[in-house]
């Protein structure tokens, strides 16, 4: 068959997404995949099992990045590369992440099945904890192959039991011998859903994002004094959760302050001894700050953290803040970005250029490779909830025009 006429198996590609939902599937339809979770490896082994059917040269790093790579006629050429992510938010849906590892996947059955060898080697990827969820930061092993993280800091990060991460990446199995080390990439394309409102209310098929927003996380912690909440006095308490409030509304308060073109969340918090009737003494919580324009991100953090420092000292709950991690906004390839426009024009799809407020790996893939990414509609714009959807009609689409933007870039 020509090359243009080639069409990914829709049916297929919602076989395997709803194979994989089954995978830690919760009650209200959604997955709890958390990185390195039994459900990850769960969805890792079978991952690796459709890889060896379709006679790829499969390849684990130290950072559990799984790679399936398909041999191309000038194997010295650096390959087009496409991926994701198959761990999850807690009650998270069931195409963020997994839509982009098995839209590659489609991609690989087609040009098996049809025995088409590209130019270039094709490699696909599943990169551990893009969520940053368990583990923090976001982006984690995509950060490390490209150079970005530093390994053993990442293998030290430890979730809210203190697991550590290697230990973790040990246990289910998936410590890989390959150094995560960034080899060159001819190109690197991400299929995703969009998790916002855009493209849905435009009544469009395929999104083009120009890049991605920059993402800064902050860890915040309070000290209080703890107490009986009967006789202690309101005069005088340390109460570290109402310190922790009024910084909370500061957050949200941020981007109203900043002019708009950045969003400011608090979405984590612990609070000790979380006891109705002790006076909190101990708070954790999250900050993410995020704009395309990366100095007002820091400006806005800046400010917020003035902010902190002045609620602390009025209530008397010293506070400690990590920076914890920032990665810059990744504006993309142009002319990656223009070939997935023209490959959805020539397919028949509307398009529309756009910028990405989630994270991805492409975020750091864009630091070492040129890098783009396509957009399908998320209904109803949600997004790391269980009712996540997107159509099996616009999950074909995308497919095809990674398809097709793949094959373009392998030829070149
Ligand atoms: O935070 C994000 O946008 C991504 O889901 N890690
Ligand atoms: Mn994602
Ligand atoms: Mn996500």
């Amino acid at each position: 068959m020509e090359k243009n006429q080639l069409r990914v198996n829709g049916k297929r590609l919602q076989h395997t997404l709803e194979e994989m939902a089954k995978i830690g599937a919760t009650p209200n339809g959604g997955v709890q995949r958390l990185a390195l979770s039994d459900e990850d490896k769960q969805a890792r082994d079978l991952f690796v099992k459709w890889l060896k059917e379709l006679e790829l040269e499969v390849s684990i790093d130290e950072m559990g990045n799984i790679f399936g790579k398909r041999k191309g006629q000038d194997s010295d050429l650096a390959p087009v590369m496409s991926g994701s992510h198959i761990d999850s938010q807690p009650k998270g849906g069931r195409f963020d992440g997994i839509l982009g590892v098995m839209g590659p996947l489609e991609v690989m059955r087609v040009l098996h099945e049809n025995n088409i060898q590209t130019r270039r080697p094709i490699t696909i990827v599943a990169w551990t904890n893009e969520e940053g969820t368990r583990f923090a930061p976001a982006m984690m092993c995509s950060g490390v192959w490209a150079n970005a993280l530093d390994r053993d800091w990442i293998y030290d990060r430890t979730d809210i039991n203190g697991i550590r991460f290697e230990d973790e990446l040990i246990r289910i199995g998936y410590k890989g011998e390959t150094p995560a080390e960034k080899s060159p990439v001819h190109a690197y394309y991400e299929y995703h859903i969009e998790q916002g409102p855009v493209l849905e209310k435009q009544g469009i098929t395929i999104g083009a994002p120009k890049g991605i927003v920059c993402l800064h996380w902050y860890d915040i912690y309070l000290e209080g004094e703890a107490n009986q909440v009967g006789p202690t006095p309101m005069e005088g308490r340390h109460d570290a959760l109402c310190a922790a409030a009024q910084m909370i509304l500061k957050v949200n308060e941020l981007p109203a302050r900043m002019n708009g073109n950045l969003v400011a969340t608090v979405g984590e918090i612990q609070n000790e001894p979380n006891s109705r009737n002790i006076i909190p003494d101990k708070v954790h919580f999250t900050v993410d700050i995020r704009s395309w324009d990366d100095d007002l991100a820091i400006k806005a953090w800046e400010l917020v953290k003035k902010d902190f420092q002045e609620i602390a000292n009025q209530r008397g709950c010293p506070i400690r803040i990590e920076e914890t991690w920032r990665v810059e906004h990744s504006p993309f390839d142009e002319r990656l970005v223009q070939n997935i426009l023209d490959t959805a024009d020539n397919l028949g799809y509307s398009s529309l250029r756009m910028v990405s407020g989630a994270g991805h790996d492409a975020s750091y893939m864009n630091q070492i490779a040129p890098t783009a990414m396509i957009f399908v509609p998320s209904i109803g714009g949600r997004s790391h909830v269980e009712v996540e959807n997107t159509t099996w009609k616009d999950c074909e689409a995308g497919a095809n025009v990674l398809l097709h933007s793949i094959l373009n870039s392998a030829q070149r």
